[in-house]
């Protein structure tokens, strides 16, 4: 007979006490980051950080080009200083930095303690030569709460490749997801590199190409024990995608009998991040990239399809979150998780994280940082946990509002859920 009355072990809070409550403990919460772009030291330059590189990040560099001006191959031929420079100055000293990038970099000073009152970029940047790596990483983590955090790991990346082959060190502080985007992108070329590596693969489907495919994924899930494999895929992603032979047939075919089999040997989810238009102006760069909406019924196909497979997926465009949500309702093998990007801004972040909270209660990860320069933990944590506590508050007002006994320990429970417990569990 399941447990059908199990009273509160510990008091209801008086509802009026309740907006405390939920800024303290989300304030507090240690933070599991499912999604970034950061590093272990051990990967050397690949791990960013410091004011130049927070001033230079791929947001910035797009709205810094509405106000220089200056032709890109000028830009790019400046160096990493010049360009924080010029970004200082058109985003921060001539324009108030009302923008959520610009407004990320001075909350990163702010949590350090640095002082820009004086807007005085110089000495901002004799603050960051005092501090080794080593130490900011730890005051980093400290300060803005991230206990755990993913990395994406890119066998195909050159830089990246040879620290895992000499059997990188590991940080517990720092766990992998395997990427899969030259694979499932750009299989052409991926081909020839998998061939100089040792696997037999070739451009078409065939047995022995999906076969090695796999041999190549279970060689580097052993070697990166990620927590899940993943890609950022178009908005024209398609599946089953009968009306378009060619790539995207092979990209089915490399996705249904390599990867989808190879996650479920291992218990791994598969996370797609859908949506993205990849260089519509490739004179930006890693900025380059744009937002397409797409159909979430690829991902109901596929948890269809697929029941012993799990999903994680974030979309990139704001008109698809209340129908993805609507698919995770459907769908138990589906996780969904994030504000990804260009929806990572305070006013979409709290109309997603209502919506989701009203359709699918804690069973949710609602934001992931997608850091690239490691000081940006400091911001995009403290911008989300503000949110939230806004959000969280209102929900248990709710609840207390018919009578529920909203505790301490309901409280501490569900803001561990949402900080990554509920993808733990999703893990398992
Ligand atoms: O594909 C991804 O993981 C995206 O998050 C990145 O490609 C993107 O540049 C980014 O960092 C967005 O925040
Ligand atoms: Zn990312």
């Amino acid at each position: 007979m399941p447990v059908l009355r199990s009273a509160p072990k510990t008091r209801a809070l008086a509802p009026e006490k309740i907006p405390l409550a939920v800024r303290d403990l989300v304030a507090r919460a240690p933070i599991d980051d499912i999604h970034t772009h950061l590093y272990t030291p051990s990967f050397g330059p690949l791990l960013l950080w410091g004011i130049d590189e927070l001033l230079v990040y791929h947001y910035l560099v797009a709205e810094g080009f509405r106000h220089h001006r200056l032709p890109p191959e000028k830009f790019w031929a400046m160096s990493k200083t010049e360009q924080a420079d010029l970004l200082w100055k058109h985003l921060f000293l001539e324009h108030s930095p009302i923008s959520e990038s610009c407004r990320g970099v001075l909350t990163c000073l702010h949590a350090l303690g640095l002082d820009v009152r004086k807007r005085d970029l110089a000495a901002l940047r004799a603050h960051f030569s005092k501090w080794t790596l080593d130490r900011y990483l730890d005051k980093v983590l400290e300060i803005s709460g991230v206990e755990r955090l993913v990395m994406t790991n890119n066998p195909f990346d050159d830089l990246e490749r040879p620290v895992w082959l000499r059997g990188g060190t590991r940080d517990a502080r720092f766990e992998a997801a395997l990427r899969l985007d030259d694979i499932l992108m750009t299989w052409e070329k991926a081909v020839p590199r998998l061939r100089e590596w040792g696997f037999d693969v070739g451009l078409d489907c065939s047995r022995r190409t999906l076969d090695e495919t796999r041999r190549f994924l279970h060689e580097w899930i052993m070697r990166m024990k990620p927590l899940y494999l993943a890609v950022s895929l178009p908005p024209t992603f398609a599946f089953p995608d009968l009306k378009t032979p060619g790539s995207d047939t092979l990209r089915n075919h490399l996705l249904v009998e390599a990867i989808l089999p190879e996650c479920r040997e291992h218990n791994l989810p598969f996370a797609m991040m859908i949506g993205v238009k990849k260089l519509v102006n490739p004179s930006l760069r890693l900025a380059g990239d744009s937002v397409g909406r797409a159909d979430p019924g690829v991902v109901e196909r596929l948890c269809a399809a697929y029941p012993d497979n799990k999903f994680l997926v974030t979309m990139l465009s704001r008109e698809n979150q209340h129908e993805i949500c609507i698919v995770a309702r459907k769908f138990a093998n589906l996780h969904v998780f994030g504000c990804w990007w260009f929806l990572n801004n305070p006013s979409i972040i709290e109309e997603m994280t209502r919506e989701r909270f009203e359709l699918l209660g804690l069973s949710v990860t609602p934001q992931h940082s997608d850091a690239r320069v490691l000081d940006q933990l400091l911001y995009k944590w403290r911008h989300f946990r503000a949110i939230l506590t806004d959000v969280l508050t209102d929900k248990y007002a709710d609840l207390a509002r018919t009578g529920w006994a909203v505790t301490e320990d309901d409280l501490r429970r569900d803001v561990r859920d949402l900080f990554g417990g509920a993808f733990r569990r999703f893990l398992e």
